[in-house]
């Protein structure tokens, strides 16, 4: 048995990479039975049939953390990478990737990435939002180069995903971080900004000056279904210091008087934008499970 780590997982095939090699390798039956779904960035172990020389993935080792949008395992951090403008940074988005990553305890680094396109007022305003939140937030440009050194002290020796909407540059970024990566990108829509859906998988990449990042395909949209009503709050950073001060136990902080959280946000400690997230997140909550 050898022990590996799956980089790369395309259309039921899982590239493990093991002893220096890339090892093509089909999941084992037992694992599909017991519907267990590898991952990219599991730690597994394989077998090879040595009249085939195929290999298969005979058991995965316990997951340190999994976050399921997008489906990587083991990662330490995440960069949420947006665009200051083509296409236009969706804060909603945001912050329901935000709750989703505070969830599972990962660190998060948020990147405006687009520096180059003169609109300054764009980064200001999202710089102002999630560093009262509590977030680092980056500003790069794979155009001239502004904040890739930066990025890089920020990899090294970790294992960070890049997640976010698709043209937003995550390919691009990764490519500044290391040429050899060689990462397909692609042009935004004219239309509509939009990115085209260029990198169809994810994939884990080595760092030569070390440190691991994961590429992954843009998405549009998150749900938060899995999150219970009064477990959402735990999950909005800026809040946190403020739980537990309110005048009721139960506060979901919506309508109730002597609230700690709607005190801060009236005297601008929490800005208006993350509270009114926060209430349209509670929103969805209650209606998808009125669903069931
Ligand atoms: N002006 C400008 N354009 C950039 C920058 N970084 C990337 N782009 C452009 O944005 C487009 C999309 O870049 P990608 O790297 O493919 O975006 P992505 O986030 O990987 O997109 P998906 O793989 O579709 O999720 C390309 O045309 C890039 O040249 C930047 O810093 N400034
Ligand atoms: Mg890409
Ligand atoms: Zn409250």
């Amino acid at each position: 048995m050898i022990e590996g780590t799956i980089v790369k997982g395309i259309g039921g095939f899982y590239y493990i990479k093991a002893e220096g090699e890339v090892i093509e390798c089909k999941a084992r039956g037992k694992l599909r039975k017991d519907k267990i779904i590898p991952m990219v960035g599991d730690k597994v172990s394989i077998s090879i049939d040595p009249s085939t020389g195929k290999g298969s993935i005979e058991e995965i080792l316990p997951r340190q953390t999994e976050l399921l949008r997008p489906p990587v395992a083991n990662i330490d951090q995440a960069i949420i990478v947006f665009s200051i403008k083509n296409p236009d940074p969706n804060l909603p988005l945001l912050d329901k990737f935000l709750v989703r990553v505070e969830k599972e305890a990962l660190e998060i680094l948020i990147c405006v990435n687009k520096a180059d396109i003169d609109i300054a007022e764009n980064f200001d305003l999202i710089k102002n939002i999630y560093s009262k939140a509590g977030y680092v937030v980056l500003n790069t440009s794979t155009k001239t180069g502004e904040g890739i050194d930066f990025l890089k002290g920020l990899l090294k020796d970790k294992i960070t995903v890049f997640a976010g909407p698709s043209g937003v540059g995550k390919s691009s970024l990764l490519n500044a971080i290391q040429t050899n990566l060689k990462l397909q990108t692609g042009e935004i829509s004219e239309k509509n900004k939009r990115g085209k859906h260029t990198t169809r998988h994810v994939e884990l990449l080595e760092l030569e000056f070390g440190g691991w990042v994961l590429d992954t395909p843009g998405f549009s949209s998150l749900d938060v279904e899995t999150i219970e009503k009064d477990e959402l709050q735990h999950y909005f950073k800026d809040f946190l210091p403020l739980l537990g001060q309110c005048k009721y136990q139960s506060c979901i902080h919506l309508y109730e008087p002597e609230c700690m959280i709607k005190k801060a946000m009236i005297a601008g400690d929490i800005s208006k934008e993350r509270y009114d997230s926060y209430i349209q997140l509670l929103e969805e909550i209650q209606k998808t499970k009125r669903r069931y």
